[in-house]
C-alpha cells in the first residue's frame, strides 16, 4: 500500500508536529511517499535548491503513483486542496482528517463533497482509530 499524505506547507506550519505523529502512524498501513512532509527541515520556505516546478512534478508523479491519498485539512491549503482535487479526478479513495477549531470552519468544497471519506479528529488516539476504519473499508472494497 502506497501512501500519500498531504498537509500544509506554504498554507502554514503550525500543524507540522501533528503531521509528524500522523504520519508514523500512517507507516503501520503502507509506505507513506511523502514521509518528510512532517519533518521540521521542511519550512513554508523549503529548499531553496529545488524549483517549484521540481516540486510540483514530484508531488504529482506522487499522488499517481499512490494507492491512497490522506490529507490532514484543518490549515487550509491551496496545495492540499489542489492534490485532493486531482487524486479525486484519478478515482483514488480520499480521506480528509480535520480538527473542528472554534471560530473556523473547512472549506465547502471539501466538507460538502461526498467522494471525500471526512473524519472529525480531536486528537492522535482518535485519529488512529479512525486510520483503522478507514483502511480496512479500503479492504473491503477492492
Ligand atoms: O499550498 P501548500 O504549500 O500549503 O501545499 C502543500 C501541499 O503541496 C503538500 O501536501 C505537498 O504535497 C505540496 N507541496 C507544497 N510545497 C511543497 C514542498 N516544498 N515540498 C514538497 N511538497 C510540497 C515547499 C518548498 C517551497 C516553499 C519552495
Amino acid at each position: 500500500m502506497k501512501i500519500y499524505f498531504a498537509g500544509s506547507i506554504r498554507g502554514g506550519r503550525e500543524d507540522r508536529e501533528i503531521y509528524f505523529s500522523l504520519i508514523q502512524e500512517l507507516r503501520k498501513y503502507g509506505t507513506v511517499l511523502t514521509e518528510h512532509f512532517g519533518h521540521e527541515s521542511l519550512t513554508d520556505q523549503g529548499d531553496k535548491d529545488v524549483t517549484v516546478e521540481d516540486i510540483y512534478n514530484r508531488d504529482m508523479d506522487w499522488v499517481r503513483e499512490a494507492d491512497v491519498i490522506v490529507a490532514e485539512v484543518t490549515v487550509p491549503s491551496l496545495g492540499v486542496g489542489y492534490e485532493i482535487g486531482q487524486a479525486e479526478a484519478m478515482k483514488k479513495p480520499v480521506a480528509a482528517f480535520y480538527r473542528q477549531i472554534e471560530g473556523k470552519s473547512l472549506s465547502a468544497m471539501i466538507a460538502g463533497n461526498s467522494y471525500i471519506n471526512l473524519f472529525k479528529y480531536s486528537d492522535l488516539t482518535d485519529a488512529t482509530q479512525q486510520f483503522e476504519t478507514f483502511f480496512k473499508s479500503l479492504e473491503v472494497s477492492e
